[in-house]
């Protein structure tokens, strides 16, 4: 897996006819930035025209491994172990020089047809290529369930993934603070950022009863409670299993406590540094994706009743799934 910051580049393809149809879309504020409805699925107004692209021109690969999380899930998270654990033969991270130590975790996967995951740029990368999403499995192009592409996908438990947003979002926004109350009214509505998120959630859900093998959900609380066990089932995944002196020699530890929360937030990539948006109006600060990382963080942000009646949506949304929080 080749890809790291320097090779990434923006992407820059516009679609005259892609840009005409955005503007026919349904259109929304109340986010750090609008949100359009494509597809049954909220898209950042300002990346939709690039998103409605992949579905039609991304190309995927058999042996693709694509890393798809619902937003504030643990991307950052599972992109550095996923990174740490693919390129450990090539990449030794006790290096000054290591990638993770020069870029922000979110920088060395490239985005599909977003950040640094330009189209063309993709198809230049050498198999087999390690790349992420944010977008729902029905805005991905059908040959990657075809093909069979392996993915990994993440998700979170809904109450601690709405507070996560919503200090992200008023983290990074030049304007007036979102309240936590509009903030959970959005995303209860299924208004937020790649939502709704049940149905985000139920499609990767789906595909991996469908295809077990190629498909390992993860949930971010899994990672916390295990992150050795997590990793070794992602090495194995990856093509790259621990090896029996790798396991005696601590390896496992080491990649885990390298991409533990407290070791790449002190990097001094994570600490400073960020990227602007939207045409400047928001500035995405590397920082502001290592926020707290705790389970359950939401019982300081909501009232018993917020979460009783959030945890009434979740239980109906996902009703007769087999899926649970
Ligand atoms: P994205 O949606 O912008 O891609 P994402 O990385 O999915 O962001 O989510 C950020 C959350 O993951 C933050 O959660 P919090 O707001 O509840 O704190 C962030 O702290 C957490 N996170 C990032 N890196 C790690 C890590 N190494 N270990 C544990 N949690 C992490």
């Amino acid at each position: 897996m080749a890809q790291v910051e320097s090779k990434i580049k923006e992407s820059s393809s516009n679609d005259p006819s892609e840009e005409a149809l955005v503007a026919t879309l349904p259109t929304r504020e109340g986010w750090s930035t609008p949100l359009t409805l494509h597809n049954n699925f909220w898209l950042r107004s300002h990346m939709a025209q690039k998103f409605m692209l992949v579905r039609d021109n991304f190309k995927p690969r058999r042996d693709d491994i694509i890393l798809a999380t619902h937003p504030k899930s643990g991307t950052t998270w599972l992109k550095a172990l996923a990174f740490t654990i693919s390129t450990r033969s090539r990449y030794d991270f006790a290096d000054a020089d290591h990638p993770l130590r020069t870029s922000n975790p979110q920088r060395v996967v490239p985005f599909i047809g977003a950040v640094g995951g330009d189209l063309d740029f993709l198809e230049t990368l050498p198999s087999p290529r390690l790349l992420s999403t944010h977008l729902p499995l029905s805005l991905l192009p059908p040959a990657v369930s075809a093909v069979g592409c392996r993915v990994v996908y993440l998700c979170r438990e809904p109450k601690d993934a709405l507070v996560s947003r919503w200090h992200f979002d008023n983290k990074m926004s030049k304007g007036d603070p979102i309240t936590l109350d509009d903030a959970f009214t959005m995303f209860c509505e299924g208004f937020s950022p790649f939502g709704p998120f049940w149905d985000h959630y139920l499609q990767y859900w789906e595909e991996s009863l469908a295809r077990p093998q190629e498909v390992m959900f993860l949930r971010y609380e899994e990672i916390v409670s295990d992150p050795l066990k997590v990793a070794r089932k992602l090495a194995s995944f990856l093509d790259a299993p621990f090896t029996e002196e790798e396991e005696k020699s601590g390896v496992v530890d080491q990649v885990v406590s390298f991409c533990s929360f407290e070791s790449l937030r002190n990097l001094d990539v994570n600490k400073t540094g960020g990227a602007e948006r939207a045409g400047g109006k928001i500035f995405i600060q590397h920082s502001s994706l290592f926020r707290k990382g705790k389970v359950g963080d939401w019982v300081n942000h909501m009232t018993k009743e917020m979460g009783e009646k959030m945890d009434r949506l979740v239980e109906e949304k996902l009703k007769g799934s087999g899926l649970e929080f």
